[in-house]
């Protein structure tokens, strides 16, 4: 009998898959400005888990649809992470040194090619949404992109996060402060990326709310489990600046709850999404396991 592919080992080998389409969607360095076509190439291809993109065909592939019509979409989300990423790294922002084990965008290119570097992955991630329907299906095209554009947006999304994010440092936030911010973000692009794969799979209503409802709790385990990360994780292990939350007073599950506290909700919220997520039947088997690896990692 084959043994079974590890979680890890499967997680590696759809990443070197997505790895590849990347190479291909953004323009070479060769193309001018080329300048600015290797600061997006830099930290796109840095590495990274491509935990968004491997979401995205896990539910796509669990409901019946075909990689090829998963992977643009699916490279989209990449796209639009490593811009939040660029501009989160910013002096402005979370002033960062160090990203997926490599100096940050700006410190690599200087902060006006990294601001315009995230601005032209964001933007291509919408061209390549918008360049060819999925299976040939314009409604579930629409459909996708305007999931993926409320996902990036300011509504309980990654930018309105973001922003309540930054004004509340320093401040102490009620549990639903807490979870707004965790929600929108971080959760909204994790949610955003398991729906897409079922609209492009042509799920139905059921199916989504089922894929919507698992999202929403990976993406609220995977930031506790990032707080976590942040307060007992070394710089090698982590490939970005560790203990940076506390320092910034940040609001996270930790600093609120004390780190047993956040492992305790973290595994429930996992436990949560399993439960959901098994009633999609053995199909849904890798997003299972996707839910337990969100807590288990250690980068
Ligand atoms: C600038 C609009 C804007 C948003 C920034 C993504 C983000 C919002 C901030 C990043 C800060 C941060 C540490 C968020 C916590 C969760 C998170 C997104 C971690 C990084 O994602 P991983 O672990 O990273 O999937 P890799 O490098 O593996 O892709």
């Amino acid at each position: 009998m084959k043994p079974q592919e590890s979680i890890e080992a499967y997680l590696g080998r759809r990443a070197a898959e997505v790895n590849q389409w990347l190479e291909s969607l953004v323009p070479s360095e060769m193309t001018p400005p080329q300048n600015l076509h290797r600061a997006m190439r830099y930290s796109l291809l840095a590495g990274g888990k491509r935990l968004r993109p491997v979401l995205v065909l896990m539910a796509g592939e669990a409901l019946g649809a075909d990689t090829d019509d998963l992977m643009p979409s699916a490279c989209a989300m990449e796209m639009i992470h490593t811009y939040s990423l660029i501009h989160d790294d910013l002096p402005a922002m979370d002033n960062d040194d160090l990203r997926r084990g490599l100096p940050t965008c700006h410190k690599a290119f200087g902060e006006a090619v990294a601001i315009l570097a995230g601005d032209a992955l964001l933007t291509r991630a919408f061209e390549v949404l918008a360049s060819e329907a999925p299976a040939g299906d314009l409604d579930r095209q629409i459909r996708v992109i305007k999931e993926v554009s409320a996902a990036a947006g300011t509504v309980d999304a990654l930018i309105g996060g973001q922003t309540a994010d930054i004004e509340n440092e320093g401040r102490q936030v009620s549990d639903s402060t807490l979870d707004y911010i965790h929600r929108s973000k971080t959760g909204a692009m994790i949610r955003a990326s398991v729906t897409i794969g079922g609209i492009i799979a042509g799920a139905n209503s059921d199916q989504i709310d089922t894929l919507r409802s698992y999202g929403e709790k990976i993406g609220l385990a995977f930031q506790v489990a990032d707080d976590i990360l942040d307060v007992t994780s070394t710089s090698e292990q982590l490939g970005k600046t560790p203990g940076k939350d506390m320092a910034a007073r940040k609001a996270t599950y930790p600093a609120l709850h004390g780190i047993a506290r956040s492992e305790v909700r973290a595994q429930q919220l996992v436990d949560e999404a399993v439960a959901i997520i098994s009633t999609l039947g053995p199909g849904a088997h890798k997003l299972e396991e996707m839910a337990r690896f969100i807590i288990a990692r250690r980068s």
